[in-house]
């Protein structure tokens, strides 16, 4: 792992990644080959993991893509499938104290990419070649999914999240909004959506605000305490250090897109969900927090639980 501060670049961390979880003769003892796996830097301070885990994100996807299919929820909304129970993810994770920010009672912005080759070669042998090209970033979660047209998602995807005034009218004029009118005559708010240019490129005022430039960066708010009991709506519930200030592993950010795209900051309350309230499998309490993966031996894909 290698830390970049003022312009200085620092290897911090080497390790190693564990196999996957094949099943429990190849990878007997799953937790443990996860923690000897596990980097540690600043001196203990500090941890960082790179590696298989349980997908930990959750989800009702067969049934949102099939035009949209919201559940209008009634308090009780259970009931939808989890489309990624029983898959696995490499994941990174990293743990540094907030201590060691420099800006530990201020707002930080995050986002990650992905880059690849510019070209592959296909034949008896496959080839990677050219420079590196960003194809993919991710700051909010599902802004490519929900708020980007489909023709503007690969543009949108090389761009850096500063560059995110070009999109500008796809936050005030979202087309989720309109339809979710269409379908299902909801009186979702269509334009003059400043609510979720808020929320998603300058971040909330007295929330996690970092000033008018336009970016899709995940903002975390490092002022606002731990909550002791986290509620999966995030900042929608009242618990204010859930999405969209910052992303907690059991933040249900599909149920939260859904009432934040259907006006719940500007006052039309929709009780929009997919009925998937958490993942399948309970997160560890001890880093790197996302559970085991399931193994490959056991096989359980896209089973509810
Ligand atoms: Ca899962
Ligand atoms: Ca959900």
């Amino acid at each position: 792992m290698t830390r970049i501060a003022k312009g200085k670049s620092t290897v911090v961390a080497r390790g190693t990644t564990p196999p996957n979880n094949v099943g429990k003769r190849s990878t007997p003892d799953y937790r443990s080959l996860t923690t000897k796996s596990i980097a540690s830097f600043d001196g203990g301070a500090s941890r960082a993991f790179a590696g298989q885990r349980d997908d930990p994100f959750f989800g009702d996807i067969g049934a949102i893509f099939d035009l949209v299919a919201i559940r209008k929820g009634t308090g009780n909304m259970g009931g939808g499938k989890d489309f990624f129970s029983g898959y696995g993810v490499h994941t990174f994770a990293v743990q540094v104290p907030i201590a060691g920010l420099a800006a530990k009672n201020g707002t930080i912005g995050v986002w990650a990419s992905v880059d690849r080759r510019k070209v592959t070669t296909r034949g008896a042998t496959t080839r990677d070649s050219g420079a590196w090209v960003q194809v993919n970033r991710l700051g909010n979660p599902l802004v490519n999914e929900v708020i980007i047209p489909t023709g503007l998602k690969d543009r949108w995807n090389a761009l850096q999240p500063w560059s995110e005034s070009e999109f500008r009218k796809y936050y005030t004029e979202p087309i989720l909004a309109a339809v979710i009118n269409k379908l299902y005559k909801l009186g979702a708010p269509e334009t003059g959506r400043d609510d979720l240019v808020a929320v998603l490129l300058t971040g909330v005022p007295k929330l996690n605000f970092t000033g008018p430039k336009l970016a899709d960066v995940l903002r975390l708010n490092l002022g606002i305490p731990v909550t002791k009991s986290p509620s999966r709506l995030g900042v929608l519930a009242g618990d204010n250090q859930g999405w969209p200030n910052g992303r907690r592993l059991g933040d249900d950010v599909i149920d939260i897109a859904e009432q934040a795209v259907g006006g719940f900051l500007k006052g039309t309350k929709l009780p929009l969900g997919d009925g998937v309230n958490a993942d399948d499998v309970a997160l560890l309490d001890a880093f790197p927090y996302v559970a085991d993966p399931k193994s490959g031996f056991d096989n359980t894909k896209g089973q509810q639980k």
